[in-house]
């Protein structure tokens, strides 16, 4: 199947064109699409409607799916599916209803990581003929490129911790969650270079975010504080950026070592959003 990849112009970012996902792929298209994603860092697919199977077993193609252990916003016919939503159902959220709040990358508080995530939107709020909620993503490869010499050296070594209290921590702070999941407590951070060099395409990344990177080892406090927040500045400058304007059944996936992301939260409560997200562990 011939397919197209079109750039978005910015750092990071291609759309696929020609892919038809309710298939399962060859393997020509799919060596294409898997040499544009780490390329690309981030791509999205649109026009067609998926089901959660297609959904599935084209992420799977990319690698083994993480369960993850937040049972309480998984789909409850496929665990391999995160729920994202602002929709209530006997008073509950169905999903998760702050992911993204913060720029992040996901999974980085677990000894090994995500890869790859692929999140799918099933219903977008949309207001006077624009839809709303768009993510933000960062290349961290492009921030790290960009690094003067003197700041690559000083970071080169260099551990940081990685941890979800870091992030709840925020979360509560900020008045979005009186608590939090129990559930999560068992993984409550990790270790992991500060700069990462990408399994698959070499490139250098860095790995510090506004939600979970919570101290940089081996330096004092102040330092780490300053420097978290000099490289999180670093990573998400416009010019490492690109904003997904989301229509109702595209997919999106992004690599987990070279971006980071947020959500945009610009959107009133009455209309529905509902997300469908599958992970890839790392290999
Ligand atoms: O809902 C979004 O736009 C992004 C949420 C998020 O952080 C994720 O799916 O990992
Ligand atoms: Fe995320």
């Amino acid at each position: 199947m011939p397919i197209q990849v079109k750039p978005t112009g910015a750092a990071l970012g291609a759309e696929i064109i020609g892919a038809d996902l309710t298939q399962p792929l060859d393997d020509a298209t799919f060596a294409q699409i898997h040499a544009a994603f780490y390329q690309y860092e981030v791509l999205y697919f649109r026009g067609r409607e998926l089901s959660d199977e297609d959904h599935i077993r084209f992420s799977a193609r990319f690698g083994e799916l993480r369960k993850l252990k937040i049972t309480k916003q998984l789909h409850v016919e496929h665990p391999e599916i995160f729920v994202i939503s602002n929709i209530k159902k006997n008073g509950e959220h169905i999903g998760s209803y702050d992911a993204g709040i913060f720029w992040h990358t996901d999974g980085a508080y677990l000894a090994n990581p995500h890869a790859v995530s692929a999140l799918r939107a099933l219903e977008v709020p949309e207001q006077n003929g624009r839809v709303l909620g768009d993510t933000n993503f960062a290349s961290t490869s492009a921030a790290y490129d960009a690094l003067p010499q003197s700041m690559k050296k000083r970071l080169d070594g260099l551990m940081a911790v990685q941890s979800i209290m870091h992030r709840l921590k925020q979360t509560v702070e900020s008045g979005i969650k009186k608590d939090y999941n129990e559930a999560v407590k068992a993984d409550p951070e990790a270790t992991h270079p500060l700069v990462r060099v990408h399994p698959v395409n070499g490139r250098k990344c860095l790995y510090v975010t506004e939600g979970y990177t919570s101290r940089i080892l081996g330096i004092p406090e102040d330092e780490s504080r300053d420097l978290i927040k000099e490289l999180t500045a670093q990573c998400v400058k416009p010019e490492f950026t690109y904003l997904h304007n989301w229509r109702k059944h595209d997919l999106v996936m992004w690599d987990d070592c070279s971006t980071q992301h947020k959500a945009t939260f610009d959107y009133p409560e009455t209309l529905p959003r509902l997300m469908h997200r599958t992970t890839v562990v790392a290999a």
